[in-house]
């Protein structure tokens, strides 16, 4: 089993991921709530690239059945129902229904990835789980896709814990695996600490989400590994 790591959207070419496992990371906050509304009940999720692709959706599926999410710059989009929190999508709000989801790096992420043979999404919250569905397969790329097409330290920590404990499993791993993981593994008694030193940390600490930062770097608190389909939805695995 070889484990490489891509450290940011950007680097996302086609030859990268077919016939590849990949896990897409984006723990601020993209991912973290995708398996947060699949938790909690979310029927399934459509990634879209674009705000006016997500209005086409609800259109065709029926207002009743869809809810829309998701950020540009870390706000909520004019004429959504919620913006990028975990917490707006409690059972209540979102159980048995369609979640149709665009934010700037980590949907972006995704869809560029969707020549893997498997896509997940990964998170801190779901790492154990992820790292139970990869194990084995031959080859597994991590996504850790950063923000505006650069590395964070989010997303890396979190790809390097999942390469850390795929080699303990007995994986091989790229040269950006290590660097990862060992930046995990030197880290690991406080993640949260160093994660917080990381821009896109100070952005949204700045926009008043302490709340969803706590969340988002709890560790394996969640057991759904998202799987995108052909149909370009996530639902559990
Ligand atoms: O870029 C993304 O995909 C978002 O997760 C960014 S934010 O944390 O919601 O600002």
């Amino acid at each position: 089993m070889n484990v490489d790591v891509i450290s940011s959207a950007r680097e996302i070419f086609p030859d990268k991921v077919e016939n590849k496992t990949v896990v897409v990371i984006d723990v601020l906050r993209a991912t973290s709530v995708m398996t947060t509304a699949l938790a909690n009940g979310a029927k399934q999720i459509i990634p879209v690239l674009h705000p006016e692709d997500a209005f086409e959706v609800q259109k065709e599926m029926g207002k009743e059945n869809v809810v829309l999410g998701g950020e540009r710059k870390a706000v909520p989009i004019e004429g959504f129902d919620f913006g990028n929190s975990p917490f707006s999508y409690s059972p209540e709000i979102i159980k048995d229904k369609t979640l149709v989801i665009t934010t700037t790096n980590g949907t972006r992420a995704i869809i560029n990835s969707k020549g893997a043979s498997k896509l997940y999404v990964g998170a801190f919250l779901n790492d154990r789980a992820i790292v139970e569905a990869v194990t084995g397969d031959e080859e597994v790329v991590l996504v850790a896709s950063g923000s505006h097409d650069h590395f964070t330290m989010e997303d890396s920590l979190c790809a390097g814990k999942i390469a850390y404990h795929l080699q303990q499993n007995g994986a091989h791993l790229s040269d950006v695996a290590i660097a990862m993981a060992t930046l995990y593994e030197q880290n690991k008694d406080d993640i949260h600490a160093l994660g917080s030193k990381g821009k896109h940390y100070k952005r949204l600490t700045g926009l008043g989400a302490t709340e969803d930062l706590e969340y988002c770097y709890k560790s394996d608190v969640l057991d759904v590994v998202p799987v995108y389909t052909k149909e370009g939805t996530l639902i559990k695995l």
